[in-house]
């Protein structure tokens, strides 16, 4: 409902909007679907118990997340909702870009859904996060609607930074964007984790970076400061193995980015598992608060390019990005968990 008021909102405020919901009306149903990720099955809230396998390994931690997590039928469906969301806005992206309507720069996140739902889910509405140039789904969690993104990324003035900052510059309430240029959001995160100290807020800077962005200088500068400072801080790697045109392996000496805050302590998740993101959020929220900072690295994956002007597939082979796809999903794998403990039925998947 939220979004098709948006659309009528926008149609009624900017009359360029015509051009752009002309140019994609697949996206119109799109908005009118989303509404607010409820859970449209109205059933009973019950819950399952269930074991994480593989999820997390430690680096000078003396204390670990929990591997038996709880799973509530309406925390599925928000975590499944919010996977699919950000999936479907990022394919609508990419059809959008090849139709000429969204230009210029355009990463997407497709693959790496569970490390946005999953750390949401543990967060508080006081936490903060700051990322790279791939926050499409960041801005949708944190607060902006879908057609906001979509309006920015077609440069309209209704766009959630009124169309002059496009795919890398989004933001919302407590999230600080969408950063171009690799790496700078790292002591920027480190400087928000500062005013949470600083003004004795109960909050925790989230502050994300990929693995090519970890080999830069910038990024133990902020370490430094924060452990020395004991700031609120979970500096979180989204590893998903590339950086522009080089695999991670052969741009890091040490592609152990969990273990590469030396005097931090690090924790390694795997990032297709949103209940294990889950869980090492809320670890290292609880943590982040009373010792200072993490680093926390997801493992996952991207399935397009770089950004949508690289085909992302002569660095890589095709074969590669269709056998995690098959095998490690994060949305299908999520789904399949959801059935085999019976919490959700095909039924419902088909009702979401
Ligand atoms: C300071 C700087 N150097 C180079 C670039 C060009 N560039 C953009 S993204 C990128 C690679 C970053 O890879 P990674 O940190 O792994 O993030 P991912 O794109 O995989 O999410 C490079 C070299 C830039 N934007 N800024
Ligand atoms: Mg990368």
């Amino acid at each position: 409902m939220k979004m098709l008021l948006g659309v009528q909102r926008a149609l009624r405020q900017n009359v360029s909007h015509q051009l752009l919901i002309r140019k994609a009306s697949f996206l119109d149903q799109f908005c009118k679907d989303a509404d607010n990720n409820k859970d449209k099955t109205d059933k009973p809230d019950k819950s399952v118990e269930l074991t994480l396998e593989n999820a997390f390994k430690l680096y000078n931690l003396d204390d670990e997340p929990t591997d038996y997590v709880t799973l509530k039928r309406s925390e599925a469906v928000k975590l499944y909702t919010d996977m699919q969301t950000v999936r479907r806005m990022e394919n609508a992206c990419a059809e959008l870009y090849r139709q000429k309507v969204i230009r210029g720069f355009c990463h997407l996140y497709a693959g790496q859904e569970a490390c946005c739902a999953g750390m949401w889910a543990a967060m508080r509405p006081e936490d903060t996060v700051i990322t790279s140039y791939r926050s499409h789904g960041w801005t949708y969690l944190m607060g902006g609607s879908v057609y906001e993104i979509m309006a920015e990324l077609a440069q309209k003035q209704t766009g959630c930074s009124r169309g002059k900052g496009g795919s890398m510059h989004t933001y919302a309430k407590n999230f600080f964007g969408g950063n171009g240029i690799v790496g700078s959001q790292v002591p920027l995160g480190a400087g928000v984790g500062l005013a949470h100290a600083y003004r004795c807020r109960d909050a925790v800077s989230f502050t994300l970076y990929g693995d090519g962005a970890a080999n830069q200088g910038q990024l133990f500068e902020s370490f430094n400061l924060a452990c020395l400072w004991k700031l609120p801080v979970v500096f979180v790697c989204e590893n998903n193995k590339y950086g522009m045109g080089t695999s991670a392996n052969r741009a890091a000496c040490n592609p152990n980015y969990y273990t590469r805050g030396d005097y931090i302590p690090g924790i390694w998740v795997n990032g297709m598992d949103v209940l294990a993101v889950r869980s090492a959020t809320e670890f290292c929220i609880d943590r982040a608060k009373t010792c200072g900072p993490l680093v926390m690295e997801l493992e996952t994956y991207r399935y397009y390019g770089h950004s949508m002007s690289d085909p992302g597939t002569s660095y890589r082979k095709r074969e590669e990005i269709e056998q995690v796809r098959k095998t490690n999903d994060p949305i299908t794998r999520f789904k399949t968990l959801c059935l085999n403990c019976k919490l959700l039925t095909e039924e419902d998947f088909k009702l979401l």
